[in-house]
């Protein structure tokens, strides 16, 4: 027996900060095409779903065009869809589920009581599924208070339930990993994070993740996931229906010395890109290090911004967390807090507080942050008010 496993498709929504040509494409639901795609090519049993389906509890219309056709076309295939609902579609996934072929089509666990099923396979009980849907938005309680397996019987058992991994105060289900791993049943489907996270041990815990990215903090490579039932034990699950698209940050160090050189940034975006294996690419550039000439950072900046890397990226926004770099003699001959800067930091001073200190001279030399529009040539600075600031930094040190 195989399952197709996955959550968090949030049906409805359009990922985060994509450019306009890009955003229909983009649409979640073309990633719950795929996965249908994935559960018919994989010729899996059942296609399992850890809640969150749904973008929101207005988004009735809009999820139940897609839901009735995917459930359908799975079914005739004779693949069954099993799901329970998030705290995002708390309240829309219930009232959809009666829309759907109940042959093809279970929701499990609604109104926050467990609720069983078992999945037979060629006339025989084979796996028994355990569960818990949102009976609302918010639900402070971890729900395993009220989980009881059937372990009597012998049949392996997969437990699904949407909630909060680790956030034990969280008004998501807060759910604990020891309590989930103590209870007698084989793996565990979640949903709720976005991030994908596979727990080994056993039972094995699985936060499959969005299997499409939405924002720009989703980083990491988004896809479904597969699992196996062999010799009464579900497999070690594995990705399948990769995303088509991919957010990054890519941190790019600069070195004072060396001026920063558009080809070799070029070179070093391009060669992120090569391993993303995806159809598009938000790209965040993260500058870090030392520069001596802000000015020749700033042109850089100015042509890598509407750059289309390899004609499938963009870049979204370049961050530049770059300092001047210190150099003790120039500081000296500046006098006032610039050299009392330089005497603290080269005398015998904690590695901790040395970074303090070379971070707040930047700062003074820079004298306003930089944000990623513009840059000011270091400024000569009037020293009390940052004299006054670093005071107020060292005292709270302890130092
Ligand atoms: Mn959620």
């Amino acid at each position: 027996m195989k399952l197709l496993l996955c959550s968090d498709l949030h049906l409805g929504r359009t990922p985060a900060r994509l450019p306009e040509p890009w955003r229909r494409q983009a649409r979640t639901v073309h990633a719950w095409d795929a996965i249908i795609e994935a559960a018919l090519r994989e010729k899996v049993n059942a296609v399992i779903l850890g809640g969150d389906i749904v973008d929101a509890d207005n988004g009735f219309w809009e999820a139940l065009d897609p839901l009735e056709t995917g459930v359908s076309k799975l079914g005739e295939a004779g693949i069954q869809v099993i799901a329970v609902a998030g705290n995002h579609d708390a309240v829309v996934l219930p009232r959809l589920s009666a829309f759907l072929p109940p042959d093809t089509y279970t929701l499990l666990g609604a109104q926050g009581l467990w609720e069983e099923l078992v999945l037979s396979e060629n006339g025989a009980p084979a796996l028994r599924l355990h569960g818990w849907s949102f009976p609302r938005t918010h639900w402070d309680g971890d729900p395993l208070e009220d989980f009881q397996s059937a372990a009597h019987d012998g049949l392996p058992a997969l437990g699904i339930v949407h909630g909060d991994l680790g956030a034990s105060a969280s008004r998501y289900a807060p759910l604990s990993l020891a309590r989930l791993q103590a209870q007698p049943v084989t793996a565990w489907l979640l949903g709720h994070i976005h991030a994908p996270r596979l727990h080994g041990g056993n039972p094995w815990v699985l936060m499959p993740g969005s299997p499409q990215p939405l924002d720009p903090s989703e980083t990491e490579a988004h896809h479904a996931w597969i699992t196996e039932l062999e010799n009464g034990a579900l497999t070690t699950p594995r990705p399948i229906a990769p995303a088509t698209l991919r957010y990054a940050t890519l941190q790019i160090p600069l070195n004072a010395d060396t001026p920063p050189g558009e080809d070799v940034i070029r070179e070093t975006v391009m060669r992120h890109l090569e391993g993303f294996n995806c159809d598009r690419a938000v790209l965040r550039l993260r500058f870090t290090g030392e520069v001596r000439d802000p000015t020749l950072l700033q042109a850089c900046i100015q042509h890598l911004t509407d750059w289309e890397p390899g004609g499938n990226a963009v870049i979204e926004k370049i961050e530049n967390q770059t300092r001047p770099p210190f150099d003790p003699a120039a500081c000296r001959q500046l006098g006032g807090i610039h050299a009392l800067l330089a005497d603290l930091i080269e005398k015998d001073t904690p590695e901790a507080l040395r970074q303090r200190l070379q971070d707040l001279h930047a700062r003074i030399l820079r004298q306003s942050e930089f944000d990623g529009k513009g840059l000011d040539t270091p400024p000569l600075p009037d020293p009390r008010p940052h004299a006054e600031r670093l005071l107020a930094e060292i005292l709270e040190t302890g130092t």
